[in-house]
Formats: structure tokens, sequence, C-alpha cells
């Protein structure tokens, strides 16, 4: 191979790396980064995570998740119970008008039941989120095997 040829290749490679942060709208939503943390492939579960920014003036809710990946697709938060962090489904999540609602590790997430494969690393796959005024919008989710950069630090310890 040619030393061009591997400038080319490599200047095709760089954008598809910078676009790993991608993002998705719907009204005045803002969905960004939707992600998944690789599991073994004998998990029977998942979980998707990702922030809802929402820029209008009225409060929206997220009130149900779905994928053809998955069996079941249910919105859960953790709560302490006794001294024990466990989580639970909620009907619905409020996305604050000009505010947001962060999808994370020990936080709400997406939970992902009866897999009918577990996605690997670098792979993606589809979610459909229903919101009750914005209607439905269909994001990928990025499986990886670590947290976004901007989510280290906080929310997979007992910092909270
Ligand atoms: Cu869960």
């Amino acid at each position: 191979m040619t030393l061009k040829k591997t400038l080319l290749g490599l200047s095709l490679l760089l954008p598809a790396l910078l676009a790993q942060a991608h993002e998705y709208s719907a009204g005045q939503l803002h969905i960004d980064h939707p992600w998944s943390r690789e599991m073994p492939p004998v998990a029977a579960t998942a979980a998707a995570y990702f922030v809802i920014h929402n820029k209008g003036s009225d409060a929206d809710r997220l009130i149900s998740v779905s994928t053809p990946n998955a069996g079941k697709a249910e919105l859960h938060e953790h709560v302490h119970a006794d001294g024990v962090m466990k989580m639970q489904q909620v009907q619905d999540v409020l996305v604050p008008a000009g505010g947001e609602v962060k999808f994370e590790p020990m936080g709400y997430h997406v939970m992902l039941f009866n897999l009918k494969q577990q996605a690997k690393d670098g792979e993606r796959f589809p979610l459909t989120l229903t919101f009750e005024k914005a209607g439905a919008v269909e994001v990928e989710v990025a499986v990886q095997k670590d947290a976004p950069a901007s989510d280290k630090g906080h929310g997979e310890g007992h910092a909270h």
C-alpha cells in the first residue's frame, strides 16, 4: 500500500471516530449520546443511558421505551432502601421546561430484558423513546466498553 493510500484511509477513519457523540431532536427536546455498556454475551439484561435537554417552555414526560433488540424495555430508577441501592420501574420520567434529565449508571436508565443477543462494543441498536407531547423519536444506542468521558468520576461510585 502506498503512503498516499494509507493517509487517505486515515482521513476516512477520523470522521467516524469524531461522530461517536451523537444527538437527536424531537420538537424542543434534544437527546444526547445514547449509549449502553457492553455486557457479557450470557447476560440477560442491559441498560441504556442518555441525557434529555428540554429547550422549550413546557415540561414533557418520557412515557415509554421500546427496541426490537429486547423482549421488554422499562424505565427504571435507582433508589436507596434500607441502606441498599436497588432499582425499580417508574411509569414516566419528567423532563422539566428549560431543564434536563440524565439517564446514567446508578440513576435513571432504560432497562432491557430478554435480549435476543448482547450487542458488542462499537455496535449500535435502535431505541424508540415516546414522549407525552413530543411523540416518538428513534435514536441509535452506541454500545461501548466504558462510560463516556463526561460520565466518568460520578454516578458509578458511591459519591452520592
Ligand atoms: Cu434497571
